[in-house]
């Protein structure tokens, strides 16, 4: 079997998930490569995030094997390296979490710090407030988790993925909960976090927001790839048609691909 390359930050083999006998996911392969901003869409139960949980290693397969390109050590050293060098947003956040916006910010931190001490260092604060700073969530910095509205808690799980940084993010579906204005606004973090070199998966029903974001979009369907390839190539009328079980109209210009179901075209006239 090959090695891969280090300039493969996850390659997944035959992967699968078959959770109580009945298969979720899989068997799929799957490549990543360094630098990727891939986007994966599907509908409802196709399966998105628990490719995105078993990519982070928070599912552990039932077939295949995954391999990270960059990872170092073995054991407990591994799994320390993978969780600094892994950013992982889900889709839900919990609920009832007993901590302030800040001090979730900051727990972003906890990978980095010193393993036996495990205190924060002024770095760690440093990087926690610009963090906050940067998603408009310093006034709210000392509000309890528990008070917050959906979308003020999204910006809040990206706050914390910021301050933790790392070289490759997985994003379970950032911008569902967002008003218009940080939608755009997570859009160019995402943009940001990837100009600067980071490898990203990203999932989310806003194809709009995939035509404008990815390198590559892969199409999920009943758990496995239907199809991939650039925004233009797969992001068609035809295919969208097939993925979702609904008229698409996809206007193409040289600004980019505008995207929506057609049953939407009608509500709008
Ligand atoms: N599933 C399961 N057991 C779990 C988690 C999920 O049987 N512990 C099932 C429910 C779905 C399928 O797996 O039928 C895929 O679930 P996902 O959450 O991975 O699906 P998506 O993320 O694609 O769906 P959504 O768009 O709703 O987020
Ligand atoms: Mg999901």
């Amino acid at each position: 079997m090959s090695q891969p390359s280090a300039a493969l930050p996850l390659v997944a083999d035959g992967l699968g998930w078959n959770p109580g006998g009945t298969r979720v996911l899989g068997p799929l392969d799957l490549t990543v490569q360094r630098g990727e901003l891939l986007v994966i869409v599907g509908p409802n139960g196709a399966g998105k995030t628990s490719l995105l949980r078993l990519l982070g290693g928070l599912l552990e397969p039932d077939t295949g094997t995954l391999r990270w390109g960059k990872l170092r050590g073995a054991g407990a050293e591994r799994r320390r390296n993978r969780a600094r060098q892994l950013v992982y947003l889900p889709q839900l956040s919990p609920l009832s979490i007993p901590l302030t916006v800040r001090e979730f910010v900051r727990l972003g931190r906890y990978p980095h710090r010193d393993r036996w001490t495990l205190s924060a260092t002024a770095q760690d604060h440093e990087i926690t407030e610009s963090a906050l700073a940067r998603l408009e969530l310093l006034e709210m910095a000392d509000r309890s988790m528990v008070s917050l509205s959906g979308g003020e808690r999204q910006r809040v799980s990206l706050a914390a993925a910021l301050a933790q940084g790392g070289a490759v993010w997985l994003l379970d579906e950032p911008t569902t909960y967002l008003d218009p204005r940080h939608q755009v606004e997570i859009a160019s973090i995402l943009q940001a976090v990837h100009r600067d070199g980071h490898t990203l998966v990203v999932t989310t029903h806003d194809l709009n927001l995939a035509a404008q974001l990815a390198t590559r979009v892969v199409a999920l369907e009943e758990g496995r790839i239907l199809a991939q390839g650039a925004p233009r190539e797969l992001l068609t009328e035809e295919q969208l048609e097939t993925l979702f079980g609904v008229a698409f109209t996809v206007e193409s210009s040289p600004q980019g691909l505008r995207i929506w179901p057609r049953a939407a075209e009608g509500a709008r006239s």
